[in-house]
């Protein structure tokens, strides 16, 4: 047994890194348990003003500091050993660089001198994460001789994690043995220094009365009431709080779309789902300014005209334009609202209706899944009032229940996924909550596979059977099973009020429940998205004579 020195560097750093990022305000930190993590570990375990989420699969643990960063507003610190359990948090780290999530991730390694000898459980980890992580640092074996820079190693990875735009940032960490170390007098608190301020881009006057504003995910709540302090009105994705609903549904109709045409759309953000609002921001005449107050404007369909990080705003507020909007809306919504039947049978836009109304009703914030739960809060929803949440970065259905249980944990949340979604992230049931425990209420739409696929014309051009083979793969799990089978409360439900009634109650217990609605098959599923759409075309003639 090797006695350890009497002030060991290695745990005398991870106990400053972690004393300097708690003074830049991290909260929570999520670990995935290793030896080779053992400094670190200890040295956050010793420090009560982090929550330390512990967790089996590093995978899941990713995708659950995604969830605590979401939903804290701060850097979240994510600690795994050497080996694979590095290489499984790459496909969180490509979801938190284009979403923009704060993430510290620490791996801890072997040092140098055990590299390409073949010791266990060793690979290459410098820039393991490659161009997705703001920063990389990799400072080797800490040694006293280095102290006087381990502040500044940890302000550096803090300030390009957290800077607009925020997302991940990657510090290696070699550790010798013996990996038990005493603390030692940590070197003295640095002089709180200022990241640079962001680069002052354009300036661009605006001088239009029919300003649209299209807001996808990332957008601060503050940019979304300065528009509407302006009177502009804003339609925007499934996260985007307040916007005018039914967008997609009303830009589909083509007299609609006319008469609501722009003289400027302002975006903001990413991308709203929205097939038909795409197509009329490129077919409409109007400029569209990038407005990138909160960081990048994603443009892949090139329809961006101008670009400025500041409008100056000529024009008076003025509300007709928005009054037109909302009245559409309203339109829409009667239509939608046709869904809300409590003893109707179950479709997955009523379900969509179900989980946002209770959200607001409860203010519990929600996550929402990648494919048709994404779509259907943005289409089908009415306008979302408490905090909505999504991996739209790279829209993975990986780790989505495990971002909801990140958001969830000591607190409550409701999420609301897909079957398959729900099946690619099972891992997630095992910590469930974990140690910070709290409420989450998690919605499966339970389609019988990949339903988003039916609606591509790859489902007309082959045959059903192999168009299920190898694209809707339906499983024949029984989900309620697994639920329970993790130790979870977990039900299916068939109508609408038993699901409205089974949310209600879950919100109000601790732990998991897993709420399975049995919705139509995927093929009916396309119909009754297309019934919908017919309606609310019908019903826009009165609004467009
Ligand atoms: C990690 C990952 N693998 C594969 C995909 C491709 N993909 C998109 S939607 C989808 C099917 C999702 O099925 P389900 O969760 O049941 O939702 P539904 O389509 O039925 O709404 C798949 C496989 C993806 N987005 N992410
Ligand atoms: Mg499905």
């Amino acid at each position: 047994v090797s006695v350890p020195s009497a002030a060991d560097p290695q745990s005398t750093y991870c106990a400053t890194l972690v004393d300097e990022w708690i003074a830049c305000g991290v909260t929570d930190a999520v670990l995935s348990p290793g030896s080779r993590s053992t400094p670190f570990v200890l040295a956050l375990a010793e420090r009560p003003e982090i929550s330390l989420h512990v967790r089996i699969d590093e995978r899941s643990a990713a995708y659950f500091a995604i969830g605590r960063t979401l939903v804290t507003d701060r850097a979240t610190l994510m600690i795994v050993t050497s080996g694979t359990a590095a290489a499984e948090l790459h496909a969180a780290i490509c979801e938190a660089d284009l979403a923009r999530v704060a993430l510290i991730v620490v791996t801890a390694d072997r040092p140098p001198d055990q590299h390409g000898v073949g010791a266990p459980q060793t690979i290459d980890q410098r820039h393991l994460y490659g161009d997705k992580v703001r920063l990389f640092e990799d400072p080797g074996v800490p040694t006293f001789d280095g102290a006087g820079a381990w502040r500044a190693i940890a302000r550096r990875l803090h300030g390009a994690a957290s800077q607009r735009p925020s997302g991940p940032v990657h510090l290696n960490a070699p550790f010798a043995e013996p990996l038990l170390g005493v603390v030692g007098a940590l070197p003295p608190a640095s002089v709180a220094v200022r990241p640079p301020s962001t680069v002052e881009a354009g300036t661009l006057e605006v001088d239009a009365e029919r300003v649209l504003v299209v807001a996808g995910p990332g957008v601060s709540s503050s940019t979304l009431s300065t528009c509407r302090d302006r009177r502009w009105p804003v339609v925007g994705d499934a996260t985007c709080l307040n916007a005018v609903p039914y967008a997609d549904a009303i830009l589909r109709d083509d007299a609609t779309a006319r008469a609501l045409a722009p003289d400027l759309v302002v975006r903001v953000g990413g991308l709203p789902a929205s097939k038909a609002l795409g197509e009329r921001l490129r077919n409409w005449s109007a400029p569209v300014l990038a407005w990138t107050c909160d960081g990048p404007v994603a443009d892949p369909d090139r329809v961006v005209t101008d670009l400025a990080q500041h409008l100056v705003v000529r024009a008076g507020a003025v509300g007709s334009y928005a009054r037109l909007w909302a009245a559409a809306s309203e339109i829409a919504g009667s239509v939608a609202t046709r869904l809300d039947d409590l003893d109707g049978a179950l479709c997955e836009p009523a379900v969509a209706r179900a989980v946002v109304t209770a959200s607001s009703r409860h203010g519990v914030p929600l996550v929402v899944g990648s494919s048709m739960p994404i779509r259907d809060v943005e289409w089908w929803s009415p306008a979302r009032q408490a905090a909505t949440f999504a991996n739209r970065g790279v829209n993975g259905i990986d780790g989505v229940s495990s971002t909801a249980f990140g958001v969830a944990a000591g607190r409550r949340a409701i999420g609301f996924v897909g079957d398959l979604t729900f099946l690619h992230d099972v891992g997630s049931l095992v910590d469930g909550l974990g140690e910070a425990g709290g409420c989450c209420v998690l919605v499966v739409a339970d389609n019988g596979g990949g339903g988003i696929f039916s609606f591509l014309p790859q489902a007309a051009a082959l045959d059903a059977e192999r168009f299920e083979r190898l694209f809707t793969t339906p499983r024949a799990h029984d989900l309620v099973a697994i639920g329970s089978g993790f130790g979870h409360r977990a039900r299916r439900v068939k109508t609408l009020g038993e699901l409205a009634s089974a949310i209600d109650e879950a919100v109000e217990r601790r732990g998991i429940e897993v709420i399975v609605a049995a919705v139509p098959s995927v093929t009916d599923n396309v119909e009754i998205h297309d019934e919908l759409v017919r309606d609310v075309a019908r019903a826009l003639r009165s609004f467009v004579p």
